[in-house]
Formats: C-alpha cells, sequence, structure tokens
C-alpha cells in the first residue's frame, strides 16, 4: 500500500503515472489496484484465510456488497465533504454539507436499528465494517459528536474494543491526517493540498 503522506508530497507525480488518481493504491507484485472497495474485495479473494471477511455464500455476499455501496455512494461523500474538507482542505464549512452528512448518518442509524448487531453484515467482522468503521473515524477526526446517532457510535466503539489490532490500522490513518490540519486548525505550517481534489465538490 502507498502512504498517503507520500502520496500528498514528494512522490505524487509518480502515483499518477501508477494509477487511477486516488488513494488507496494497492501494489501487489506489480499488480496496480485502486477503489478501496475493489482492493479489499481483492485482498479478501486472493489471500483471506476463509470467507468470513468476505464470504462466498451469494446472499451474505450480497449484503456485504450492500453496506459497501451504501459506504462509497452515500456514508463516505457526505461525510468526507464535511468533515476532511474543511478540516484538511480549508474548504468553507456549509450547514448544507451538514445537513448531507446528518442524512447520512441517520440512514445508517436506521440499518443498525434494523440489525440490532455488532457487526453491519452478519455475525461477524467483514470487509464492510473495515469501510464504514474508516468512515466513521473522519467523524471522529473532525469531533463530530455522534450523540444523535447512539447505535452507530456503539458499533464503532464496540468495533475498537473487540478488534484492537484493526482499529490500530484506521487509527494509524487518523494520526497521519491529523499532521494535515488546515492553517485554522492549528498554528504550525500548513503542508499545502491545494492540487488535491477529493473530496469532490457536490
Ligand atoms: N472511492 C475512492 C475514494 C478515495 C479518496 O477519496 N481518496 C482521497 C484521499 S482520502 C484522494 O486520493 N484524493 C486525491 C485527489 O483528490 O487528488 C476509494 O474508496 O478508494
Amino acid at each position: 500500500m502507498v502512504q498517503f503522506s507520500k502520496f500528498i508530497t514528494n512522490d505524487h507525480n509518480l502515483f499518477l503515472q501508477k494509477n487511477p488518481r486516488t488513494l488507496p493504491i494497492l501494489d501487489d507484485n506489480g499488480f496496480l489496484l485502486g477503489e478501496s472497495n475493489a482492493i479489499l474485495q481483492y485482498l479478501a479473494e486472493q489471500y483471506g484465510k476463509d470467507d468470513t471477511l468476505y464470504p462466498k455464500d451469494p446472499k451474505a455476499r450480497a449484503v456485504v456488497n450492500h453496506r459497501l455501496c451504501f459506504n462509497l455512494s452515500t456514508y463516505y461523500p457526505c461525510v468526507a465533504h464535511y468533515t476532511l474538507g474543511p478540516v484538511i482542505l480549508d474548504n468553507p464549512k456549509s450547514s448544507v454539507d451538514e445537513h448531507k452528512m446528518d442524512i447520512a448518518l441517520d440512514n445508517f442509524h436506521d440499518l443498525l436499528k434494523l440489525l440490532m448487531k455488532d457487526y453491519v453484515a452478519g455475525d461477524t467482522v467483514t470487509i464492510a465494517d473495515f469501510q464504514l468503521v474508516a468512515t466513521t473515524m473522519c467523524l471522529q477526526f473532525a469531533k463530530v459528536n455522534l450523540r444523535r446517532w447512539p447505535l452507530v457510535k456503539n458499533w464503532y466503539n464496540s468495533y475498537k474494543f473487540a478488534h484492537p489490532t484493526l482499529w490500530k490500522i484506521v487509527e494509524a490513518g487518523m494520526k497521519e491526517l491529523d499532521g494535515f490540519r488546515a492553517p485554522s486548525e492549528k498554528k504550525e505550517e500548513h503542508k499545502p493540498l491545494s492540487h488535491l481534489l477529493l473530496p469532490l465538490p457536490n
């Protein structure tokens, strides 16, 4: 995997040559793949010890895919636009974006209410939890209070508690993001991120 800090600084042009232009990028011995869903699906298929992370059963897999689609189409764009845009790109905060994020959180909360489980797609952790946890981490990073969405908060905290090793991977990403807080967020020198386009304007 290519580190975010390398991508957005010195080696950015190198990655642009290699790749569809977003992170993460997987480089598996020369096999290059973008889009985090596709990467996780590939890694689970290629290297998974069993099929629990990405079930082979068509219905169980369809449920995982549904959550991945929800994250890609709705949850991540709405959350990232409001949380990462103003904090690391210094985009102006907008009440419309906040409203969209709240709606996405309402949707996710409703899903968890229907399920009433510790995991979003079945009784064990799957790559769908990985993705939704990574998005929810952006809310923690931007210090968004989750009290209106207690089931999201519980599911997120229970993932951290039940899977400390997996959580460490996400936490490392959050710490890395911390280094790119915009000038309004911190006093130190700001590292320019003006060449980045994502999260895309709506
Ligand atoms: N749908 C993509 C979104 C990835 C994404 O938004 N990546 C951001 C960093 S978090 C990026 O690479 N931005 C670079 C740019 O916009 O130039 C995925 O899931 O991999």
